[in-house]
């Protein structure tokens, strides 16, 4: 028998997984990837007697995985907030799933464990961007504002590491940073006791400052489109500036698209937080989108399709 965790490689994931595994120590088989790499079933062989986690990825764009993980007699419990699509009928499947704009994982794992880890859920509930929800949930727990403040850029700086068309482009593969979390209890140590953030925060001041000297390709009160340019450091920081912008901007919606090596783009869309809907909707229309309704993404948005998208996104937020 074997313990298979699956996760998303950004904030929201490692933290889900680093406060269930608080709770409940076993030895893992870790399955991960970039930040946009949400088939992660796929690459999961499980046998009748293993129990499998999946964490922050859409069951729906797993299905034919989940049934045959299922079918092998798998155990699968599940916890998300991304569309889910129909969720299979079957006893070896527990599935904690809410897609409410205001949760993200790491926050429906710390209802489940009665909030025993809860600095780790604000840490992975500020890297989906979730702001309100973490300072919440920081509050009911008397967290101070200083402290707030460092799990907000620590989540920030989590999730920025999960940015990346490929793993060669993130700066720690995500499992080997869930492994540098895994042996704090506390993140206030984490963060004093490694050098993680440190290495993370400079790349992530060295992105921000290219990215901030784009000029946008569309800038209306209600929506605005940047295109970014084929590099590593515009793969890294596209996702994470669009939240930025999107808090700088909160009645206004973002698209941020990044040149593919192959051609096409890859996109980013973040509704705007003053009515954060129709992003998932939005992306859903184009071949390989998907996400939820404030933060959604296209893997390969094809060229001919670049107005066409600028127009739709328009008409859905303007
Ligand atoms: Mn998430």
């Amino acid at each position: 028998m074997q313990y298979i965790d699956v996760f998303n490689g950004d904030a929201d994931g490692i933290c889900a997984l680093h406060q269930l595994r608080l709770s409940q120590a076993v030895d893992s088989c870790l399955v991960t990837g970039v930040k946009r790499d949400i088939n992660l079933l796929e690459k999961v062989d499980a046998a009748e007697t293993d129990q499998v986690m999946v964490l922050d990825i859409s069951l729906d764009r797993n299905h034919s995985s989940l049934q045959r993980i299922l079918d092998a007699g798998a155990t699968v419990t599940w916890f998300d907030h991304h569309f889910a699509g129909e969720i299979p009928q079957h006893p070896g499947l527990t599935a904690h799933i809410n897609t409410s704009a205001d949760v993200c994982t790491s926050l429906l794992v710390n209802g489940h464990l009665s909030g025993r880890h809860y600095l780790w859920a604000i840490t992975g509930a500020f890297g989906d961007n979730l702001h309100d929800s973490a300072r919440r949930l920081a509050e009911t727990h008397g967290v101070d504002i200083e402290l707030q403040n460092q799990l907000a850029e620590l989540g920030m700086l989590l999730n920025y590491n999960g940015y990346g068309a490929r793993l060669e482009d993130l700066c720690f593969h995500p499992a080997d940073l869930y492994r540098r979390v895994a042996p704090y209890e506390n993140p206030v140590d984490f963060i004093a006791e490694t050098d993680i953030m440190e290495i993370l925060r400079e790349r992530y001041e060295t992105d921000i400052q290219q990215a901030a000297s784009l000029e946008a390709e569309y800038l209306g009160p209600r929506a605005a489109v940047y295109l970014l340019p084929d590099a590593p450091w515009a793969r890294r920081i596209g996702g994470v500036y669009a939240n930025m912008l999107a808090r700088a901007n909160p009645q206004r919606a973002h698209a941020l698209l990044t040149r593919r090596e192959q051609g096409g783009w890859l996109v980013s869309v973040r509704a705007s937080l003053d009515d954060p809907t129709g992003a998932d909707e939005l992306c859903r229309r184009f071949p390989g989108g998907g996400g939820r309704k404030g933060a959604a993404g296209i893997n390969e948005l094809p060229d001919d399709r670049l107005t066409e998208f600028i127009d739709a996104f328009r008409k859905q937020f303007e």
